[in-house]
């Protein structure tokens, strides 16, 4: 007997996070990737599960088909595999009313954003969908895309643009107040939305500018959010494991690990689901949590990649591993990352680094490094500039942050082959380091140049102890490997 497909009729009760999407569309969700769909969308319906309300999920993905279509094909529905040592569980969260492909139906996306039903759009685009410059951290009014959706003559391409331009419609069908809510791992996340935002509107013609300004001001609010759980990409394994959980075929599950973790600003201009009851955490405080994950698993998480990746591991839990590897990720949390933060009371910065290893070392998500060290370029400037120079500023040069960086530059412009899990790691600044690697005689020229055209930023491009540090860093790991420049670090 063949496998039935996963649909309304198929899905298994046991598995239901709820059991049909709601009626009513309240979210417009920008970026209908693996993320959304195992943090945003499962707290959702675990929210509506307890306290029912007009949420339902439309998921707009930005060009790629696959994931809409599938779900299409399975009324919408798809599992969440949560994965540990310990055994795996599928849930179905059965909570989107709606997907749309936002690069063939921009104009249904912009209609939706402007529905009077619509009271929340959330995005999870990943630090490279926010079309800023890393220099100025401004909105890139240079790069091409921002200038075409400036122009407003073809549909807006890019998120900021496809934001704006739907509250310029929902302001001008009086939908009422709406709260625009960011997923991603930037700093400030919510604030950050609001200036690419207001930046995009400052610089559109005047009348369009003067309309939309004040409302803009009065009715939509950007909380700041954190948001935390592991989320590899989908393989055929997945696949595999979701058809023997459910007993029907998903094309496009998701793996996850069994933690998650939200935490939000209470500032919804027009209402939101009760996610409290599905685990979300409500206070004035989201920086504090956003720096604390930002710095020791995220920046932490890269570390581990970029090494492990040079030193031959396909997945994360193998690179933790490493004996050296380890005592690495230890000492940039305790020495470079935790003296830089005020850890929230609600918080045992002891329990919290324990559990990091943990869930870093979780074999059966088989997170790989190539995932976590694709885009370090964006990633990095996140994770590394603020905490480093914290120390320097003091006159500590912090080594596993310069480490971080050497590894970093080692798995993306390599003198000599790093190997195949470096080779596959995927970064908008990839041509531009390897060119300047070519380019510059010696490797501290080739990292003044990287950090001197603003990849951390132009403060940390200052301070030449530190790309001095990062230079030999690169030199020890080309010529006697990442573990001989961990020791380096250490003595
Ligand atoms: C990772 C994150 O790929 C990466 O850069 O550090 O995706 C990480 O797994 C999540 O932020 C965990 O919440």
């Amino acid at each position: 007997m063949t496998t039935p497909r996963l649909a309304a009729s198929t899905a298994p009760l046991a598995a239901l996070l709820r059991p049909a999407p709601p009626e009513r569309t309240g979210i417009v969700h920008l970026g209908l990737g693996n993320f959304h769909r195992a943090h945003q969308a499962v707290h959702t319906a675990q929210a509506l599960a307890h306290t029912d309300g007009p949420w339902g999920i439309l998921g707009v993905a930005g060009r790629s088909t696959d994931v809409a279509d599938a779900m299409r094909e399975q009324d919408l529905r798809y599992c969440v595999l949560e994965l540990s040592a310990h055994g795996s569980r599928a849930v179905v969260p059965a909570v989107h009313t709606g997907v749309l492909v936002a690069a063939q139906q921009t104009d249904a996306v912009l209609d939706a954003i402007a529905a009077p039903d619509t009271r929340i759009v959330t995005i999870t685009v990943t630090e490279r969908g926010y079309t800023y410059s890393p220099r100025t951290h401004a909105l890139d009014v240079d790069s091409e895309p921002v200038r075409a959706d400036l122009r407003g003559d073809a549909p807006p391409r890019t998120t900021i643009g496809q934001i704006a331009r739907g509250l310029q419609r929902r302001a001008r069908a009086g939908s009422g107040p709406i709260t625009v809510l960011s997923c991603d791992n930037l700093g400030a996340n919510g604030r950050r939305t609001r200036r690419l935002v207001r930046e995009f509107i400052a610089e559109l013609p005047a009348a369009e500018r003067d309309e939309l300004e004040p409302w803009l001001a009065e009715s939509v609010t950007f909380p700041n959010s954190m948001v935390d759980r592991i989320v590899p990409a989908t393989t055929d394994e997945h696949r595999e494991a979701a058809r023997a959980l459910l007993g029907a075929r998903d094309a496009v599950p998701v793996p996850a690990e069994p933690f998650s973790m939200w935490v939000l600003e209470d500032e919804f201009a027009a209402g939101r689901p009760a996610w409290e009851h599905a685990g979300a955490l409500f206070t004035d405080d989201v920086e504090a949590y956003e720096l604390l994950k930002l710095r020791l698993l995220n920046g932490t998480h890269s570390l581990i990649a970029y090494l492990g990746a040079l030193d031959g591991c396909d997945t994360i839990p193998e690179a933790i591993e490493r004996p050296f590897i380890a005592d690495a990720a230890r000492r940039a949390l305790r020495d470079d990352y935790l003296p830089t933060l005020e850890v929230p009371d609600a918080i045992d910065a002891d329990d919290y680094v324990q559990r990091l290893f943990e869930r870093w070392a979780n074999s059966a998500l088989r997170h790989r490094t190539r995932q976590v060290g694709s885009d370090g370029s964006v990633k990095l400037a996140q994770r590394v500039p603020d905490p480093a120079l914290a120390h320097l500023r003091s006159g500590r040069v912090p080594q596993q942050l310069a480490l971080t960086v050497a590894a970093y530059l080692c798995c993306l412009a390599p003198a000599a082959d790093a190997g195949p899990h470096a080779a596959a790691m995927s970064d908008p600044a990839r041509d531009a380091l390897v060119e300047s690697s070519r380019r510059n005689g010696s490797t501290r020229s080739f990292v003044d140049d990287v950090l001197g055209g603003g990849l951390l930023g132009a403060e940390l491009a200052g301070h030449g102890e530190f790309a001095a540090r990062v230079a030999e860093l690169v030199d020890l790991i080309t010529r006697h490997g990442p573990a001989a420049a961990v020791r380096e670090t250490t003595t």
